[in-house]
């Protein structure tokens, strides 16, 4: 019944029926002449003064791709760090390892992906090649690689394992190639940048499909280069031709989503803590950004309200004080209690979480990573258990045109679909949620229906409490989903008050736990 009448407004509907009438009544004035020509007038002129009243909103400056929307939408993914550095102690390899020394003799990818699937990611970033340039399939350019160590008898295969583990197990998986390659003897000439093209193309082809691509801007200028031992300078901005680079990798996977310091499709954090802007805007104009950038990290951390591309931030952290395993690091892993603030610092912040969890020598994710996990798990379970405003009664101080499609119910529908919309040049409004009864409120979650564009500037939560309202939280953005812990009140009512937005606000989806 109700999504009937929502039907019946929709958008389409609409338009459809002002076309029905055009068409009738261009047959009549046909039939009968003149005077019936202002009838028509007046009947196109009442629908169309319908239609434009119960459109949607306008877009708002830029907005989500259909893959950065889905990317939004897996909130986490894992990202795992292995090379010879898991052999040798180091983080940034020199380049001049011998593949005899990796080795992992219990080798086991589906280990690794059922942890990451269990702990909630959707998503896993294997870096098939990381800064000493070892690369972890066979790749057929190089002898640096796997083919040439003793793992599976020089028959082993990371990527393969690990893109099939998540094939069976329905994560998406993705590919970080590290463009600073410090094996490499012809680093920092043209025929490196063909050579990492066709690793490139032997990823996509042999791999796919790759959901997201990590470029990485780190260079450190030193390496084995070959055997030259020295430093080498490149020119961020210009050697890699990333243009061509990336309609390369578009060519062969379409809805490809790039990472970089600048995007195109998604950005850096700004930052390896796991800590989003509590401002965070997806926008930011990135036309003289570039991977590797100095001096751009807090414009990454919060993006650029009036940026010119939506480019979402992806917060990349580890769960150890190194991105490789490291057996002295066994005790340094980060808490369950630590990840969850990562959590609520990054996805509760309207970022993506990119959580790194390296394997150790024997190519296993060790036991107290697991215990680490499991434990953030539980939390969440728990801190998350029950949403005491899925189906309660809304109201707000102003909803478009008093239409269903946009009242404030649609917040709490469970439908990520719907929303709360204000009438255009609305920019303020209040919603109030009745809990039924008195509740301990912790967190209240929120989303906005950013396919329109992010809007949302500044807000206020209240909740009512000994028969007045109190000021809970107050806060810049939202965006995808934000989630902010609240002192815990006891209260059977809450009120969200957006202070300014870009135009009208749209809220799809409100919690509260
Ligand atoms: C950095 C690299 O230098 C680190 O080793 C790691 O891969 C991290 C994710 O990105 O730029």
């Amino acid at each position: 019944m109700w999504l009937g009448r929502k039907e019946i407004f929709s958008r389409q509907l609409i338009v459809e029926t002002g076309w029905i009438l055009l068409y009738l009544h261009q047959k009549v004035f046909l039939m009968k002449g003149k005077v019936l020509t202002i009838g028509v007038a007046l009947i196109l002129m009442l629908s169309c003064t319908k239609k434009e009243s119960v459109m949607a909103p306008p877009i708002v400056g830029p907005t989500p791709s259909e893959s950065q929307m889905a990317w939004h939408e897996m909130e986490m993914n894992a990202f795992v760090h292995f090379t010879t550095n898991t052999f040798t102690g180091k983080e940034w390899g020199y380049g001049d390892e011998q593949p005899e020394i990796f080795n992992p003799t219990a080798f086991d990818a589906d280990q690794w992906i059922t942890a990451i699937k269990d702990a909630g990611f959707k998503g896993v970033i294997l870096t098939c090649k990381h800064h000493d340039g070892f690369c972890l399939w066979p790749s057929q350019y190089t002898d640096h690689s796997v083919k040439n160590s003793p793992f599976q008898n020089g028959q082993g295969d990371v990527v393969k394992a690990v893109s099939e583990a998540c094939k069976r197990e329905g994560l998406k998986f993705g590919v970080y190639l590290s463009p600073w390659d410090r094996n490499r003897a012809d680093y920092g000439s043209p025929s490196y940048v063909e050579y990492y093209r066709n690793q490139l193309k032997e990823l996509f082809t042999s791999y796919g499909p790759v959901f997201e691509m990590w470029f990485d801007g780190a260079n450190g200028g030193d390496g084995f280069y070959g055997g030259a031992r020295e430093t080498r300078k490149i020119n961020g901005a210009t050697y890699y031709d990333w243009p061509t680079t990336l309609n390369l990798v578009r060519d062969m996977e379409p809805n490809i989503l790039f990472f970089s310091d600048a995007g195109p499709g998604v950005r850096w954090v700004g930052n390896e803590r796991g800590i989003a802007g509590e401002t965070n805007w997806n926008t930011i104009t990135a036309d003289t950004l570039f991977a590797g950038k100095p001096g751009i990290e807090k414009l990454l951390n919060t993006g650029d309200e009036n940026g010119t591309a939506w480019i979402p931030a992806e917060v990349d952290v580890s769960i150890r004080p190194g991105w490789f395993y490291h057996a002295e690091e066994d005790s340094l892993v980060k808490t369950p209690e630590r990840l969850f603030e990562i959590y609520l610092s990054s996805v509760g912040r309207g970022s993506t979480l990119l959580l790194n969890i390296p394997p150790d020598r024997r190519g296993l994710i060790h036991e107290n990573d697991l215990a680490a996990l499991k434990g953030w798990r539980e939390i969440m379970d728990k801190e998350f258990a029950k949403n005491h405003a899925l189906h309660a009664e809304t109201v707000a101080n102003n909803y478009r045109d008093g239409l269903e499609n946009f009242a404030p119910s649609n917040t709490t529908d469970g439908n990520k679909e719907t929303y709360w919309a204000t009438d255009d040049g609305v920019t303020k409004g209040s919603l109030e949620i009745s809990l039924g009864q008195n509740t301990t409120v912790k967190y209240i979650l929120l989303q906005e229906y950013i396919k329109l564009g992010q809007r949302i500037k500044s807000f206020t939560v209240d909740a009512w409490v000994e028969g007045t309202w109190k000021t809970v939280a107050t806060a810049t953005t939202i965006g995808y989903k934000r989630i902010i812990m609240l002192q815990p009140v006891e209260t059977n009512k809450l009120r969200l008050n957006i202070v300014e937005s870009k135009a009208c606000p749209l809220i799809s989806n409100i919690e509260v736990y």
